[in-house]
């Protein structure tokens, strides 16, 4: 076997390394944070695996390096790369396309061009990294053509594909001008992974009124005999490592601080996401906003508390959505708050891992209402921090978690009066009910945690034929 070459790729946009900066100026890398390094690691390690991916800077070239079990193949990204392929094609074409045109995606072909470019340099990373037969693992929208690139260059390796986000209805997808290149791309997959059943179903549709493809079952037949396999795969979290950090005595006493803090109120409900507007933050404000000037919640037993993680601030909508949301902050705190209780407790910040789970268990009610949403894993990570079956989960039925999660008090987030009631309704249920609740969406979710689903996709891929 070549040296350096693997039998196991991953290929996304990221590596799953951040730098660190040392005290005597030269630079570390640290592991991220995140489901999907955890799951994979074990498996990376286990076979020597590659991971091709960008450091996150611009024009940086960094050799190969190996980390933690995992060596990582660096792919560089100029500054103008990181403005056309990353946020304009991916993050201004792609996302809003793919949740359900929330805003208007932009079609520019200047942006399409360097796409293609840099899902070239991935797919040659890979061609490169992998070993004979190797199995390769492509992740998300900002690389959907690597697979097709990928099977021209090394026709022997097998590839599977992960979709992170929604895949849209076929509808809306017939808007995007390469619309045929998009799908010649993942048809290059010999299993194309999909958080819910209903994506899957969008794709194979495509495949047929589109590409003239037969479909059968999971199975899409192509011309040259070759089957590609479009199935869900609900991904998830590391449940037994997030269960553990909130068990943790320190974690218990952090949420009694933050309680304290916010002036034990009798109700404590928690919105965290990334800074985006398929999350449905002012959606679910204004709601809150509606509830205290109907009276019918106050400022005396309720504080909501909603975490925003700064997102793509160079894209245009980003910023006027950071803009809107401190507006109406703002004047909910403006018109019900009193000196030291605002209504709305609005932090635009990153939270450590452990303040997540020490929030997660002061929070007597999450609201989780994305308007669309791959699968959420905030619903999850709530879920697998109530181990004493207490609290209850407001949850979006646009987002991927609502079909495991059918116990949540589901939420149409574009019908503001709804949500209103079935946030009163979920403060006002009995400790009984709720516990009911909580405890049936901890059993689905420890019998499906991240290994599980990194295992069956893998299981899937391996089997495909
Ligand atoms: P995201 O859109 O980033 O992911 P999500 O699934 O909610 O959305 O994951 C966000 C992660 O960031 C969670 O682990 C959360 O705890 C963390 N996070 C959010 N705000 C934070 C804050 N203020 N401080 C610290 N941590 C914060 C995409 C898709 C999703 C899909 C995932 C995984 O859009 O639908 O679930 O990928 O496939």
């Amino acid at each position: 076997m070549p040296s350096g070459r693997s039998s196991f790729v991953v290929v996304a946009n990221r590596l799953p390394v951040d730098r660190v900066e040392m005290p005597d100026g030269s630079t570390a890398w640290r592991r991220s944070p995140g489901g999907l390094v955890t799951a994979l690691a074990p498996v990376m390690q286990r076979h020597h695996g590659a991971w091709i991916g960008w450091t996150g800077g611009k024009d940086e070239k960094v050799d190969p390096f190996d980390s933690d079990g995992m060596h990582l193949v660096p792919v560089t990204l100029s500054a103008e790369d990181v403005e056309l392929y990353y946020e304009g094609f991916s993050n201004a074409t792609l996302w809003p396309l793919y949740h359900d045109v929330i805003v208007p995606p932009e079609f520019h072909r200047e942006w399409w061009e360097a796409y293609v470019a840099v899902n070239r340099r991935f797919a040659e990373a890979a061609a490169d990294a992998a070993d004979d037969n190797a199995v390769v693992w492509v992740h998300d929208y900002q690389l959907q053509l690597v697979p097709a690139m990928l099977r021209r260059l090394r026709p022997d390796v097998r590839i599977g594909f992960f979709l992170h986000i929604p895949f849209p209805p076929t509808e809306l997808f017939a808007q995007m001008p390469w619309r045929r290149q998009i799908l010649d791309g993942l048809m290059g997959a010999d299993l194309v992974g999909f958080q819910r059943p209903g994506a899957a179903s969008n794709f194979a549709r495509l495949a047929r009124n589109r590409m003239g493809l037969r479909t059968r079952g999971d199975r899409i037949h192509l011309p040259d005999d070759r089957i590609v396999r479009a199935k869900a795969f609900p991904i998830s979290i590391d449940v037994g490592e997030l269960e553990q950090l909130a068990r943790q005595p320190e974690t218990e006493a952090r949420a009694l601080e933050m309680r304290k803090e916010v002036g034990n109120p009798q109700h404590i409900l928690l919105g965290v996401d990334r800074l985006d507007y398929t999350k449905g933050i002012l959606q679910r404000l204004r709601a809150f906003g509606e509830l205290l000037d109907e009276k019918r919640v106050s400022v005396d037993d309720a504080v909501f508390i909603q975490v925003a993680t700064p997102s793509r601030e160079r894209v245009e909508q980003y910023r006027m959505l950071r803009d809107e949301i401190e507006l109406l902050v703002g004047r909910i705190n403006g018109q019900h708050g009193r000196i030291g209780t605002p209504a709305i407790n609005y932090l635009h910040t990153t939270y450590s891992r452990t303040e997540m789970a020490a929030l997660l268990r002061a929070a007597d009610v999450a609201v989780v209402t994305p308007l669309r949403d791959g699968m959420n894993l905030v619903a999850k990570e709530y879920v697998a921090c109530r181990y004493d079956d207490t609290g209850a989960l407001v949850l979006s039925e646009f987002a991927g978690a609502a079909d495991e999660f059918r116990q949540a008090f589901l939420v149409n987030p574009h019908d503001i009066n709804g949500m209103k009631d079935t946030i009163v309704d979920a403060m006002n249920t009995d400790d009984r009910q709720l516990g009911r609740r909580m405890k049936a969406m901890r059993k689905h979710l420890a019998a499906h945690d991240v290994n599980v689903w990194a295992a069956s996709f893998l299981e899937a891929l391996h089997a495909a034929d």
